[in-house]
């Protein structure tokens, strides 16, 4: 669509049950932000929506986990997303949540115009049955392994390793994450969204009409999956968790969290609509809305097929483009949250943003390697080697470095003003650079416009160091040398060093607008120190070799990126290692039954006040000996420094008494005593299971009776 009226970008709702990771961010997140912000700097009218995806068995599960309601589920998680993504600079519109009540009246006017039209069909199946949990087991509620890869935990309705998506009875072995049973059938009745009967048009309109200009991964998956032949598909479930199904007699059911959740788009923008009293109608009715919905590759058969058959038979527009991207890996493997194998948004803006030497840089910083090593058509890796190399050697050697030295020069050659431009002496290397700047707005322009978001970032760093290379050549530090008899550079020289550095200058305009939308908080910056308004960061003025008036004194240059040194890059290395590794002790298996079974023994968030008040020392034992008919027990003389205690404990399976005199332990002193076998016990000593899941003394190498806190 050439010169649409207006844009609607969408970015993949993300699910409200933890925390992101940065590969969400740079699938979805970061390319639509970059995108929006460029049409944003060309005076389009669009509107960026996303919002938390508060349903299905993803919220529910984790409200399992944590011991608590799906409600506080998704406004924990709710906040955390929203905060994070504005602590990054993704500047959506509205970011909403598919819990609020008109999420829910959107999706029900949806479904029910679908039904009443008779586009639905109603079926009676046999599905899979906890009977010990007494629920339907649908989706993340099933897990068991992938026919096509042979992930051991695949879900019902999706294989994370491969990203096929899945029904449970194609799964082999399958069992229950409730309780890990294998499942009974019993019959159940649901909506059904008959696919089958929309193969041509997909076909035709994905494959025929969108040949050219989606991206390969995307026609290929859609392609695979129309030639495969479609199946109707489940649009209900029964679950207690979701937008009710509106209709007579559907107790205990609801939508499926992928018929709803697509429908938050709409009522995302219907709330930016109340909030800024406009009309969302013409952003999802009207042909001439360019809708782009950016997503991950596991989310392409929902965005390119289902939703868009619904969209159809609605009367909504259809998406013009879905630019998905494919996996970015870690060190090394695939970044997953439940392995432990990720970098958070929220740890990375706890260790690098929110620190004494971060700030919005380091978003900047971020969002520019993010963006380098985006995987736009195949899988890419995150290193943190990677990441220090990108940033030491590309955006602080090439973009931060000239800028520094145009300002720096400026001040020391041309009184911190910008220097006037003498026409007569202009040479061929000033006009290739400003070439050059043009050139590069056309290529970025046009980079940007087919969703190659690393290419354009390229263009702009290409264009940084091409402004390195001219100042080089033109070394006006040297031709400042040539001085006159008042001590000053002579007239000729001191008139190579102005347009030397007015070039430069307005390079350096250019960059902060076309940098603008990658790195909006450096171009913030080059504006302050430009003492411009951000109105110059508008894209028309890209190209011009006048945006900084002849006279107009600059300010003193900022750091725009700092280094990262050797030592932060093996902190977070070592940091990833043991993360990987507790996560994997807690859940032994990578399994989701075994982790959703250790987590019930977590306990509840204490405050720290609870914690203060609990005694605990260091010990030494003294003495040990089993207690009478107690084949657990033990009877214990501590050393607590200052006092001898008698404790019981019960580790008498665990330990000869005799191998533990010695052994220095860790004692809660302030326990209200307790008889065990007549015996007054005064503390309790603290003990740990080890990896194999042998008991072991908590133990501290300093000497008895001190506090341990
Ligand atoms: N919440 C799945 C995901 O986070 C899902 C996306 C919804 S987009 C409408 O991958
Ligand atoms: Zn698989």
């Amino acid at each position: 669509m050439n010169n649409p009226k207006r844009y609607l970008i969408t970015s993949a709702l993300p699910y409200a049950n933890g925390p992101k990771h940065i590969g969400h961010l740079a699938g979805a997140y970061l390319p639509a932000d970059i995108y929006v912000r460029y049409l944003r700097a060309q005076q389009r009218d669009v509107v960026f929506v996303c919002g938390s995806d508060e349903h299905g068995a993803a919220i529910t599960i984790q409200a399992i986990k944590e011991q608590t309601t799906p409600k506080a589920i998704v406004d924990k998680y709710h906040a955390l997303l929203e905060s994070n993504m504005k602590d990054l600079g993704i500047s959506f519109d509205v970011y909403h949540r598919t819990s609020s009540p008109i999420h829910h009246e959107t999706a029900q006017e949806f479904f029910t115009q679908l039904n009443n039209n008779g586009q639905l069909e109603i079926k009676e199946s046999e599905q899979f049955f906890d009977e010990e949990a007494k629920t339907f087991l649908a989706d993340r509620y099933i897990i068991g392994t992938c026919p096509i890869c042979s992930y051991e935990n695949a879900y019902g309705d999706q294989c994370e390793k491969c990203g096929t998506s899945l029904s449970p009875e194609q799964l082999i072995n399958p069992r229950s994450t409730l309780s890990g049973k294998t499942p009974a059938k019993k019959k159940t009745t649901h909506w059904y969204l008959p696919l089958d009967k929309h193969e041509d048009f997909l076909r035709n309109w994905i494959l025929e009409e969108h040949q050219h200009d989606w991206k390969t991964n995307v026609l290929g998956q859609c392609k695979s999956w129309i030639d495969a032949g479609l199946q109707p598909r489940a649009v209900t479930r029964d679950l207690d968790w979701g937008v009710k199904v509106p209709v007579a007699d559907a107790e205990g059911k609801v939508l499926y969290v992928w018929f709803d959740a697509p429908i938050g788009y709409i009522s995302a923008t219907k709330q930016w609509a109340i909030n800024n009293n406009k009309d969302w109608k013409p952003y999802w009715e009207d042909n001439e809305t360019k809708l782009v919905h950016f997503i991950g590759k596991d989310n392409i058969v929902f965005h390119c097929i289902i939703f868009p058959v619904m969209l159809k038979l609605h009367g909504n527009i259809l998406p013009e483009n879905v630019p998905s991207n494919e996996f970015m890996n870690l060190e090394g493997d695939k970044m997953s949250t439940s392995r432990g194998w990720s970098i958070e948004m929220d740890e990375y803006i706890t260790d690098f943003v929110k620190k004494v030497n971060g700030g919005n840089m380091m978003v900047d910083a971020l969002r520019y390697y993010l963006t380098a090593i985006a995987p736009e058509t195949k899988d890419s890796e995150f290193t943190w080697k990677g990441f220090q190399d990108a940033l030491n050697s590309e955006l602080v050697a090439v973009f931060g470095n000239f800028v520094n030295r145009t300002f720096v020069l400026m001040h020391k050659l041309c009184n911190g003003k910008v220097p006037p431009l003498h026409s007569d002496i202009i040479d061929d290397a000033d006009k290739q650079l400003v070439a050059d700047i043009q050139r590069t707005k056309g290529n970025i322009e046009n980079n940007i416009e087919g969703y190659k978001f690393r290419d354009a970032l390229f263009d702009v760093i290409d264009l940084a160091r091409k402004g390195n290379k001219y100042m080089q050549d033109k070394e006006p530090w040297i031709v400042a040398k040539q001085l006159g008899e008042d001590g000053k550079p002579t007239p000729e020289a001191q008139q190579k060093i102005d347009n030397s550095l007015h070039f430069c200058l307005q390079l350096c305009a250019n960059l902060s607008i076309l940098i603008n939308p990658f790195l909006p908080f450096t171009a913030q910056k080059m504006c302050y120190m430009m003492k411009v308004l951000d109105k110059m960061l508008s894209w028309e003025h890209a190209g011009k070799m006048n945006l900084l008036s002849v006279g107009y004194s600059l300010r003193a240059p900022e750091l725009l990126f700092r280094k990262i040194e050797d030592e932060e890059v093996a902190a977070q290395i070592e940091k990833l290692k043991m993360k990987s590794k507790k996560m994997n002790e807690a859940t032994n298996t990578n399994s989701d039954y075994t982790s959703i079974e250790k987590a019930e023994e977590k306990k509840p968030i204490i405050q720290f006040d609870d914690f203060a008040k609990i005694d605990l020392k260091t010990g030494v034992i003294l003495s040990a000996e089993k207690v009478e008919k107690a084949d657990k027990l033990l009877k214990l003389e501590v050393d607590l420094g200052d006092e001898k205690r008698t404790i019981v404990s019960g580790i008498a399976l665990h330990f000869e008494a005799s191998a533990i005199i010695g052994q220095k332990v860790v004692v809660v002193t302030n326990l209200a005593p307790r008889k065990m076998k007549g015996i007054e016990s005064n503390g309790m000593i603290l003990m740990a299971d080890d990896a194999d899941g042998k008991l072991v003394f908590v133990t501290s190498d300093a000497a008895a009776g001190n506090k341990v806190s």
